[in-house]
């Protein structure tokens, strides 16, 4: 008996190391669960030159970003809406074979003390249906929505199409 005891307690033991790391994760994810209610005010969210480009009225517009979270619990851009878009998806280009694709992304994780890039051939906004055309000095308003609840209000500015425009200089 003492020794089949010791057994089932070596084998239980084996397994505990898989079964603390599941622990673990549903742990995180309770924290991560738990974050809504205490983050309204975007704690340390800031969006880093928010540019875009030229786009004809219909079209599709694109968003580029830094995303950075000064705070200490990470956060997830979950939802994008602008008034001058239809509907905003979050995409990311990846390359498999050879081939670009743009895979739809539910939402983009933005871990605490970090940032994440939206630049093009990675993370990028989508902005489907365009009201009207978009042309070099314009600029693309749009409303970013938080998994802690948090809601950043933010102008793309819309620069020749290669890349961010020139910071303007006071
Ligand atoms: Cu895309």
């Amino acid at each position: 008996m003492g020794v089949r005891t010791a057994i089932v307690n070596f084998a239980t033991k084996s397994r505990s190391a898989p079964g603390a790391h599941r622990l673990a994760f549903a742990v995180l994810l309770g924290v991560l669960a738990a974050a809504p209610a205490q983050a309204a005010p975007p704690a340390g969210l800031e969006v880093i030159r928010p540019w875009s480009r030229p786009a004809a009225t219909g079209g599709s517009g694109a968003g580029f970003m830094e995303l950075t979270n000064r705070g200490r619990t990470a956060d997830a851009l979950v939802a994008v809406a602008s008034p001058l878009a239809r509907k905003v998806e979050m995409h990311r280009s990846v390359m498999a074979g050879g081939v670009m694709s743009m895979q739809r992304q539910a939402q983009v994780a933005v871990p605490a003390g970090g940032a994440v890039r939206f630049a093009p051939g990675g993370h990028h906004l989508m902005f489907l249906g365009l009201t009207r055309s978009l042309k070099a000095g314009d600029g693309l308003p749009a409303t970013l929505t938080f998994a802690s609840g948090a809601k950043l209000n933010v102008t793309f500015a819309v620069g020749t199409g290669i890349g961010p425009p020139a910071p303007h200089h006071h």
